[in-house]
């Protein structure tokens, strides 16, 4: 194994952009490299943390209070977790008596061959950076141009586009019409990606949805009477700037949060899935502290990246009515199918009733089912606070589900970063828990036998 290259040694080396994939590299780009590349100091204070192995912590509360150190909790296991912490997260998390033994840093895929600076590198070239998965979606666009459409939703930190991609069919639906005549409002349904920087295989899977819509409808039964009767909504990249940083210099820098500075902190960035206005901080589920793993940001939505997806989701309220009914916001890894809420241990709560959390658990199990991933409520891995899913039930009844992708959590699939051999394959897997909860959106509790009760 060899030990990690510092990082400040390699970021100091001054470098010339020299073009994205043959293509000469613009002004803008040229700016961005100099911002990624300079800035040697701020990487000497945020760069130290390092993926470690905790053996001990077994129950959610035990695995909630190692989280509570400011450590990532990326995967769980019977009896132990893995974490990504600095030293002093990780030297607390000894003392609370665990076995804490580092892991090695992520994979080299080089192939001995320098990378493109912002891209992937050459080995795991199948990956899409941000420039490639924008021109893939604008391709994929002007394809299908009567079936799909894109909307600039708002800007990242560092001012890339975040996009929101509409995905519907000709067709009218076959909910049943109002009495008043005018057409059924189809049922809404939205997939979010990359939350966090380093899941670049969530990125993968947006690019696949809308792949799979466009080539399948009017060849796929199944497909083709879906996008008829809603209207998907894909947003493949909420945290672009963070990607990017990850891939920056050719070796993966495993990071998780946005690139948005902090008030007097050298550490940047928030975790976006700890920002959302649902019960912020209200739990122990994340951090204060700008150098943690799980900051939650100043305030809720004081990430650009989460208030313009929480704008965007707010503007689909239509006569007072939300028209998206359901969501899947895709992470990696451990291979789970996961429901809210997050912030506390109970299967219901204020805002979560018997029938709500069994309609969540019915249509999980049997998603899970599917892609072979373990359904659970999300607080049986540890606490989490602000988190998307429980903003999109709590905040605004949209039965919000998180995949974590693949791999599992065994330690054998590259963790993080898969090879991109496995893009395909696990892309695909998702394809049936996806048309399942097309297939429910229009009355969640139909799955537990009260669409009566529920949806007339
Ligand atoms: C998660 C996702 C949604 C609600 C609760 C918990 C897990 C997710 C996280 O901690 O945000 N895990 S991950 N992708 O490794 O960060
Ligand atoms: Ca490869
Ligand atoms: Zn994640």
């Amino acid at each position: 194994m060899r030990p990690p290259t510092p990082r400040t040694l390699r970021s100091r080396r001054p470098r010339r952009p020299r073009g994205l994939h043959g293509k000469v590299a613009t002004a803008a780009t040229a700016v961005l490299l100099t911002l990624a590349m300079a800035a040697p100091a701020a990487s000497r204070t945020e760069e130290r943390t390092r993926s470690y192995e905790v053996t001990g912590p077994r129950t959610a509360a035990q695995r909630t209070a190692v989280a509570a150190t400011g450590a990532s909790v990326d995967a769980v296991r019977r009896g132990s977790v893995v974490i990504t912490a600095d030293a002093a997260q990780a030297e607390r998390v000894r003392r609370m008596g665990y076995t804490v033994r580092a892991l090695p840093g992520p994979p080299d895929r080089s192939d001995g061959r320098r990378a493109e600076p912002f891209d992937f590198p050459p080995a795991d070239a199948n990956y899409h950076n941000y420039s490639e998965a924008m021109a893939e979606i604008n391709a994929d666009i002007a394809r299908y141009p009567s079936l799909m459409s894109k909307q600039v939703i708002g800007k990242s930190y560092e001012g890339r586009d975040i996009i929101a991609v509409k995905v519907t069919g000709t067709g009218t639906g076959t909910g049943a019409k109002p009495a008043d005549g005018t057409a059924a409002a189809k049922p809404e349904v939205l997939f979010t990606h990359h939350q966090h920087a380093r899941e670049h295989l969530t990125v993968e899977m947006a690019l696949y949805l809308l792949k799979e819509f466009g080539s399948k409808y009017g060849s796929d039964a199944r497909v083709t009477k879906m996008l008829d009767s809603r209207v998907v909504w894909v947003v493949p990249d909420l945290n672009p700037d963070g990607g990017e940083y990850d891939i920056a210099t050719g070796s993966y820098r495993s990071w998780r949060k946005n690139r948005q500075p902090n008030n007097g902190s050298s550490a940047r960035g928030t975790d976006l899935n700890r920002n959302w206005d649902y019960k912020w901080g209200c739990c122990g589920g994340s951090s204060g502290s700008t150098g943690s793993e799980t900051y939650r940001g100043s305030a809720p939505e004081s990430a650009p990246e989460v208030k313009v997806v929480a704008d965007f989701v707010r503007s689909r309220v239509v006569n007072g009515k939300q028209q998206i009914k359901a969501a899947i916001d895709f992470h990696t890894y451990s291979e789970l199918v996961l429901w809210p809420f997050g912030w506390t241990y109970n299967d219901t709560a204020p805002g979560m009733t018997q029938d709500d959390r069994d309609a969540f658990a019915t249509v999980g199990k049997s998603m899970a089912a599917s892609n072979g991933y373990t359904p659970e409520q999300s607080s049986d891995l540890y606490i989490t606070d602000g988190s998307i899913d429980d903003w999109l039930w709590g905040n605004q009844k949209i039965f919000a589900y998180t995949f974590e992708m693949y791999p599992d959590s065994s330690g054998a699939g590259g963790g993080f970063y898969p090879p991109d051999e496995v893009i395909d394959r696990e892309t695909a897997r998702n394809r049936d828990a996806v048309l399942q909860l097309l297939e429910n959106a229009d009355c969640m509790y139909r799955a537990i036998g009260k669409e009566a009760q529920y949806c007339r």
